[in-house]
């Protein structure tokens, strides 16, 4: 839904004050003790946030790809465990049954997903394919009205907490590649299905990753999402999308991280004066504030394009490339400014610096998005379109 601009600068403003007010205070908390507070959970639920990309008639707030970013980018200004509360199903967890779903799973899953008594989540990672995500191995072998699921996946975000899975799995095992494979929703509680313990991360605590195991798990045919053989091509569309919001997030950061450099560096004095009058830091501070005003504005433009209606694959793997990117530089510029500061755990600077460094990596690796984007080229050039 496209917002007015009176009602879009409500929601941001709520959504701002809701990061400063209840998150910001408790962000050291949630990094030592790996949990989000309930209150803060329930403060989430109340504003909506699990629902903004879920269709009006299924409980969701329907915002358009900009608002959607504007709002992850307000996100983004506090540890990214708390977006990652609502993150899938505002995203990966969710876009597979709201782009491609029937009306009748729409009907019965979507208004859990919006009012977040439902947690999706989205399993396509395999021990043995990550980046070749084509190559899973998940089998998916059709018994009457069932399939029968066997297989691992890996690294799968809020599976601890989820109801329900979008699972890629593969159909048809004559075929090794990305036409052998078909999407499910899968429900927590299927017999055969089970999730191993959180991983220890690097950061964000607070968000968990386990292990989604399939034995002889029976899921109903009609839970497939779209036709067979079409479910590696729905988990790349779902990745277009959230690759720009895993944008917002990471610009987000950026933004927090440039007002924590500023506001710091002129209290804090060396050399007779605040470390902000030495214009090495100040080159520091400029460079973060550029690339991020950059990331910034790619992100608008190429959510607006998605809201046109344009294909926009290479631009989101731009965009994801380029942003997170920037956030890695910037969180090291962060450190650097807060010297000693910024590597000690009280100030919250190393907290982010590790937080930050899945941005690059999950919903495909600065590498594969430099594939995606020189792939799209070569496409458009040979198609005469570029
Ligand atoms: N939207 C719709 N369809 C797409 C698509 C997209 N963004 N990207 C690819 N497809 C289609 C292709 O058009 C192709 O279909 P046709 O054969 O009918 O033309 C099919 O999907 C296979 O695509 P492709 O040949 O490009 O697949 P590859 O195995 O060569 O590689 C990459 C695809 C590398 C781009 C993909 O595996 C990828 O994104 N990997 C990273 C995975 C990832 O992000 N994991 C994170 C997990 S979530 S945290």
């Amino acid at each position: 839904m496209a917002f007015d601009a009176e009602t879009r600068a409500a929601l941001i403003d709520q959504v701002r004050r809701f990061v400063t007010e209840t998150c910001v205070p408790v962000e050291a908390q949630v990094g030592d003790e790996d949990a989000v507070p309930q209150h803060v959970v329930d403060a989430m639920k109340e504003l909506g946030l699990f629902g903004i990309a879920v269709p009006e008639e299924y409980g969701g707030l329907d915002l358009d790809m900009e608002t959607e970013c504007l709002v992850a980018m307000e996100l983004g200004q506090t540890s990214p465990a708390f977006r990652s509360v609502a993150g899938t199903n505002i995203g990966i967890g969710s876009q597979a049954l709201i782009l491609f779903g029937t009306e009748e799973q729409k009907q019965k899953w979507l208004p859990g997903v919006a009012s977040g008594d439902l947690i999706a989540s989205f399993a396509l990672t395999e021990p043995e394919a990550g980046s070749d995500a084509a190559g899973l191995k998940t089998k998916a072998v059709r018994d009457g009205d069932h399939y029968i699921l066997n297989g691992t996946k890996r690294y799968i975000t809020n599976a601890n907490k989820a109801d329900l899975f979008t699972v890629m799995a593969r159909t048809n095992q004559d075929e090794p590649g990305a036409k052998g494979v078909s999407a499910f929703i899968v429900e927590r509680d299927t017999p055969g299905l089970s999730v191993g313990k959180p991983e220890k991360k690097m950061g964000q605590q607070g968000a968990h990753i386990c292990d989604v195991i399939f034995e002889n798990a029976r899921v109903p045919a009609a839970n497939m999402i779209a036709k067979e053989g079409e479910g590696f091509k729905v988990a790349m569309s779902v990745l277009d999308k959230g690759r720009l919001h895993i944008s917002a997030v990471a610009t987000g950061v950026s933004k927090r991280l440039i007002r924590e450099m500023v506001n710091y560096s002129l209290e804090r004095k060396q050399f007779g004066k605040p470390i902000f009058e030495h214009q090495m830091l100040q080159a520091l501070i400029a460079d973060s504030q550029a690339e991020t005003y950059a990331a910034e504005c790619m992100i608008m433009d190429a959510a607006r394009r998605r809201d046109a209606g344009e294909d926009i694959t290479m631009l989101a793997s731009c965009t994801k490339l380029f942003a997170t990117e920037a956030c890695g530089r910037v969180a090291d510029r962060a450190v650097q400014i807060f010297g000693g500061a910024g590597y000690v755990s009280d100030y919250g600077i190393e907290r982010f610096y590790r937080d930050v460094r899945i941005f690059r990596l999950y919903e495909g690796t600065s590498q594969i998005q430099q594939i995606i984007i020189a792939r799209e080229l070569a496409r458009a050039a040979k198609a005469g379109k570029l």
